[in-house]
């Protein structure tokens, strides 16, 4: 049989076991046993694993992806100043086409991509160029249509490509030994059954070494841990061409738990909000800096993660910020009173920063 006979066999397998309380570990074993082999069969198939040559710009990188002719290009089209080529078929777009959209200030790069499925049609290694390109972006865009088309491939693609959708990595550490057994260290407070850990660590033949674990965790993040080279992605998705759409209670009773917006790119519904979505998901803050004459540039914020401090805010602004600092001062609309503070203060969206240094 060969690795992927195989895969496929655990996957059938998979299906057929009705998913409840006593089957789930019975299930993680086998999602095991399937990553191994996914990945046995990714090192038969070593062919480079370089995203396309295009440089980010802006201040976030986003990703459309989805199946081939649900309306990427259109959408990338309406969201950004650029052109990329629409067609009413598979495959119009060949290569990666950025774009930058303009919002709050902030300037985010949109990376409209061909259909990652099916990707012969592209030439050999397409696909992985594509899928490496995809575990570089801050967020992932899913767009599908009307008709949900390869959504669910689309998800299980990205995933047996080590790229996982709004979940976080997990506070797990593994240090290898070369005899000894399995120690598992965990705090008390930790839910996990042992024996479950060391069966799916044999499954990824880990067999020595000392396991810390500090948070809960489920079968999935340990599998996820042991494959190795995840990237956690976060995600939304977009159901396009909704202009065409029969039936709204079938499409809502498909999606019924999912996190979507119905947007089209023909007629404009909802791409106001689409952007407003994408900006919310990316956790950026705005900052204001106000100059020596006291005036506060609100045209062009800083743009910085969410949990950023002063010290990041200098780092944006010059090198020599940092060694010259002295202390600044925050107000703002989170702030009641004017702050005087330090370098490892942590910066609210919005805030108006004076800094000042020591000379
Ligand atoms: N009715 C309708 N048609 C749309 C909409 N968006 C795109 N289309 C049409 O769908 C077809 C495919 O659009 P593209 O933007 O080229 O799709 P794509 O996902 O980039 O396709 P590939 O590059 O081949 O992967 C074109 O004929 C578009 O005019 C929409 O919102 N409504
Ligand atoms: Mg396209």
């Amino acid at each position: 049989m060969t690795i992927e006979e195989r895969i496929r066999e655990i996957e059938d397998e998979i299906k057929k076991t009705q998913k409840n309380k006593a089957t789930e570990k019975h299930i993680g074993l086998l999602k095991a046993k399937m990553s191994k082999l996914e990945l046995e069969e990714e090192s038969h198939k070593k062919s480079g694993g370089y995203g396309f040559s295009v440089s980010k710009s802006g201040d976030a990188t986003i990703a459309l992806v989805g199946y081939p002719n649900v309306g990427k290009s259109s959408l990338l089209n309406m969201l950004t100043n650029k052109k990329s080529t629409v067609g009413n078929f598979s495959f119009t777009t060949l290569t990666v086409i950025p774009g930058t959209l303009n919002y709050n200030g902030a300037q985010i790069q949109i990376l409209d991509l061909p259909g990652i499925i099916d990707n012969a049609a592209l030439g050999a290694g397409r696909g992985r160029e594509i899928i490496s390109t995809i575990r570089t972006v801050d967020l992932i865009v899913l767009v599908t249509d009307i008709q949900l088309k390869g959504l669910k491939r689309i998800v299980s693609e990205l995933y047996k490509a080590g790229i996982v959708l709004n979940r976080k990595r997990k506070d797990i550490s593994f240090k290898k030994t070369n005899y000894g057994g399995l120690r598992i260290h965990k705090p008390r407070h930790v839910d996990i059954n042992i024996s479950d850990i060391r069966d799916i660590a044999k499954e990824f033949k880990i067999v020595n070494g000392d396991i810390y674990i500090r948070e809960n965790v489920d079968i999935d993040d340990l599998i996820d841990f042991f494959k190795g080279n995840i990237v956690y992605i976060k995600s939304f998705m977009v159901v396009n061409k909704i202009d065409m759409l029969h039936d709204e209670n079938l499409l809502k009773k498909k999606l019924s738990g999912i996190n979507y917006i119905e947007v089209s790119a023909t007629t404009g519904y909802n791409i106001e909000s689409m952007k407003n979505l994408i900006y919310k998901s990316l956790d950026m803050v705005r900052i204001y800096m106000r100059n020596k004459a006291g005036v506060v540039d609100y045209e062009r914020p800083l743009i910085l993660s969410e949990g950023s401090t002063v010290r990041d805010v200098c780092r944006k602004i010059s090198r020599e910020m940092i060694s010259t600092f002295r202390y600044a001062i925050i107000t703002g609309p989170s702030r009641k009173i004017e702050l005087r503070v330090g370098l490892d203060y942590k910066v609210n969206d919005e805030d108006v920063i004076t800094l000042i240094s020591k000379y």
